[in-house]
């Protein structure tokens, strides 16, 4: 019997897993419902950490990082640090589909959005942080990240130059801080594929991009499976873990071993990092590892065939 459909994602983002497989089980492509299910939660900004306005950096502005992968030719479409623009998932399957390219950055990304019919009634961005004028056309929701934020470098005395260039904030990884939406889907054709949506790192330096449009760090497919990551973005990338979790699957690991595996080498190096890995392979098994989560209890969605919702599994 065949294995698809099956769809799972990081984190309880049920919505999304949903429209996923709803897409999948009309007969949508694996990519189709990547693209319906990541785009769901850009929509719907899932707590605040996917979509536009979450997650801003140290000038207040949010900007957003999102991938595509096709399991069957290997084809990838990524956008990172896309601003003024909400499509993000949208646009990296855009960029896999019209152009012979893999990712488009900043403004440019931005632009080739806008060429591509994507965009929003956002006017020009102004640079005042924290000004209420600012927020209008942006979101509530920075406005509150804006007040508590202290610059690390401050709390230890630095000089002003010195905390300019330190801004690294180390964050445990909990339900309330989660920021990315990866997914792998498998269709009833047997084809995969996995991508990524996100608004990064809060109070990021400005032009920072993390992991998830990276292809093999924010998410991977393949001949064997799929594979995406969540947590500490600017240590996990090092790793490429969702390239590791895909390449053991294709040596005949399960996505159990897969996933525990990738996340054993960044934590040898970084005892300290936060993040999962979820895997699906072509069998439609899957399975999820985490180090560092609040709890030690990484939550994350799942459906097959026969599930009538999807179902919140726990690594
Ligand atoms: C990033 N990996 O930009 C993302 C953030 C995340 O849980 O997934 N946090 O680094």
């Amino acid at each position: 019997s065949k294995p698809g459909p099956v769809v799972i994602n990081t984190w309880p983002f049920a919505d999304a897993c949903k429209n996923a497989f709803e897409t999948l089980k009309n007969g949508g492509s694996a990519l189709d419902a990547i693209t319906d299910g990541t785009s769901t939660c850009e929509r719907e900004r899932c707590d605040g950490s996917v979509g536009w306005g979450g997650s801003p950096d140290e000038n207040g502005e949010s900007y957003l990082d999102a991938m595509i992968m096709d399991g069957e030719t290997y084809n990838t479409g990524a956008v990172a640090s896309l601003r003024r623009c909400r499509d993000a998932a949208k646009t990296a399957r855009q960029v896999m589909e019209h152009t012979e390219q893999t990712l488009l950055v900043g403004d440019l990304a931005s632009q080739f959005a806008f060429s591509m019919g994507f965009g929003t009634n956002q006017k020009s961005w102004k640079k005042n942080n924290c000004q209420p004028n600012y927020w209008i056309n942006v979101t509530p929701d920075p406005r509150k990240n804006c007040g508590p934020y202290q610059p690390i470098g401050q709390k230890l005395g630095m000089s002003e130059k010195d905390q300019r260039r330190t801004t690294q904030i180390r964050r445990l990884v909990t339900n309330k801080n989660h920021d990315t939406i990866g997914m792998v889907a498998l269709d009833a054709t047997g084809k995969l594929a996995a991508g990524t949506s996100t608004n990064g790192l809060t109070h990021k330096i400005p032009g920072r991009v993390g992991d998830s449009p990276i292809p093999g760090a924010g998410s991977y497919a393949g001949s064997a499976g799929g594979a995406a990551a969540t947590g500490d973005g600017d240590i996990m990338m090092r790793f490429l873990p969702s390239y590791q979790a895909h390449e053991s699957m294709r040596l005949g690991k399960s996505p159990q071993e897969a996933t525990s595996d990738a996340i054993a080498r960044i934590r040898a190096a970084f005892p300290e990092f936060s993040g999962a890995v979820i895997a699906l392979n072509r069998n439609g098994d899957y399975a999820a590892a985490c180090h560092n989560i609040y709890n030690n209890e990484f939550h994350y969605m799942a459906q097959s065939e026969g599930d009538q919702n999807p179902k919140e599994e726990i690594a």
